[in-house]
């Protein structure tokens, strides 16, 4: 990753200037105001300072990959420099490169044998590092991450970090250790018995569950040319039960509508020659512990091979805690998100995952049936949550 600071009149020019220098795909670190040093400095305007990293590889291939306009990259086709520009790009890049090697070996000669000076650089980068951490540190934190994982994230990079380690480093060894955190995303699996794969998905009312289901059966149908088979135990309200039926309607699937454990077996046996059988269930009030009982018999008569946690990207932490709780009875299951269109940034998807320790699977994009829908990207995820969106606002 390569990381460079840009400054000018405001933050639509500063922006151009990224643009035009690391390209389309550039990953804001950090919007500040900033005036010149020194007396002068307190009467000039204040100026945009722009810090902001690009990978050398995905500056590549930007062009050769889908722009996905809910996460903040700056990708804009018309930002594609021409070739003259590149190479100029190129080659400041490497003179800078010189100049920082230079600038080293020179502090190195000038140093030798002087240990107080020396000390005094040491001083200096380590001043460096733990300004470049907390630039991070508040990246994640405004990014929503809970500030306790945000200040052991940091704490793990700076750690395994030389005390002269700009910013760049730093933000690959985040990267490293975010990714690593998210863990690999676990979607439905494939049968391998010829018996169909059992889905049941539960959640909180209202946070996309019924739409994520006709999401994925319309792709395991149109898609994957899989049977699909969906069965509902959302009885609470007619208006649920007619919202499925619509989209196994339009689809053309069968659909069972169960309202106690024994129906659900018995829907789930009748669909035995299906690939795939999908299970709404309505969302419990979380202070209504019957009620959750109820649905633990219903998950555990369905005998779901994998159950599904629906949560919606834009609930808050605290909500997101409570919700865990109620759902605690669950043996197994994995975290799907929904309306990450709705939110800028993701770091509650970091925190439910670090919270529970279960494995990522979907996220969803939109209302769009069948569209919006995708595997988590863990490097996407990982940009949000390092990156400074332009929230303050331009100018
Ligand atoms: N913006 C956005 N809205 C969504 C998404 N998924 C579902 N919704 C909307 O959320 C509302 C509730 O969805 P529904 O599937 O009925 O939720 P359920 O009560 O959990 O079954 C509907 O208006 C959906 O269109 C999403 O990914 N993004
Ligand atoms: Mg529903």
């Amino acid at each position: 990753m390569k990381i460079r600071r840009y400054v000018a009149k405001n933050t639509q020019e500063a922006i151009l200037k990224v643009k035009m220098d690391l390209g389309s795909e550039a990953l804001i670190l950090n919007t500040r105001k900033v005036r010149k040093k020194g007396l002068l400095g307190l009467f000039s305007k204040p100026m945009t300072e722009v810090l902001a990293a690009v990978d050398e590889y995905s500056r590549k291939t930007a062009l050769a990959e889908p722009a996905i306009s809910n996460y903040p990259s700056l990708s804009d086709p018309a930002a594609g420099s021409d070739e003259k520009e590149e190479k100029i790009t190129i080659l400041e890049n490497k003179i800078s490169g010189i100049e920082e090697t230079l600038r080293k070996l020179c502090e190195k000669v000038l140093n030798e044998g002087r240990p107080a000076a020396a000390a005094a650089v040491a001083d200096e980068s380590k001043n460096l590092k733990s300004g470049v951490s907390e630039v991070f540190y508040n990246n994640l934190v405004k990014n929503e991450v809970d500030p306790e994982i945000a200040r052991k994230v940091v704490n793990a990079a700076t750690a395994r970090l030389p005390a002269s380690a700009g910013a760049s480093e730093m933000a690959a060894q985040l990267s490293g250790i975010i990714a690593g955190l998210l863990g690999k995303p676990e979607t439905i699996k494939e049968s391998n018995d010829g018996k169909p794969v059992t889905v049941i998905f539960v959640g909180p009312t209202g946070v996309g569950k019924t739409t994520t289901l006709a999401k994925i059966a319309a792709n395991y149908l149109l898609n994957r040319k899989k049977s699909v088979g969906l069965i509902t135990a959302d009885t609470y309200r007619i208006a649920a039960v007619e919202q499925l039926k619509t989209y196994a309607e339009i689809l053309g699937i069968p659909v069972s509508v169960v309202y106690t454990p024994v129906e659900m077996k018995e829907a789930v046996a009748l669909y035995s020659d299906k690939d795939l059988i999908l299970i709404d269930t309505a969302g419990r009030s979380q202070k209504n512990k019957a009620q959750f009982e109820e649905l633990k018999a219903l998950v555990a008569a369905s005998g779901a091979d994998e159950v599904y946690l629906v949560l919606s990207a834009t609930t808050s932490l605290k909500n997101c805690r409570e919700i865990l709780k109620s759902y605690s009875f669950l043996n197994d299951y994995k975290l799907l998100f929904t309306k990450t269109d709705e939110t800028p940034v993701l770091g509650i998807i970091l925190n439910i995952r670090y919270m529970t320790g279960k494995s990522l699977s979907y996220i969803t994009t939109g209302q769009s049936v069948p569209d919006d829908i995708e595997t988590a990207n863990v490097d996407k995820i990982t940009k949000n949550l390092i990156g400074s969106y332009l929230r303050d606002g331009p100018g």
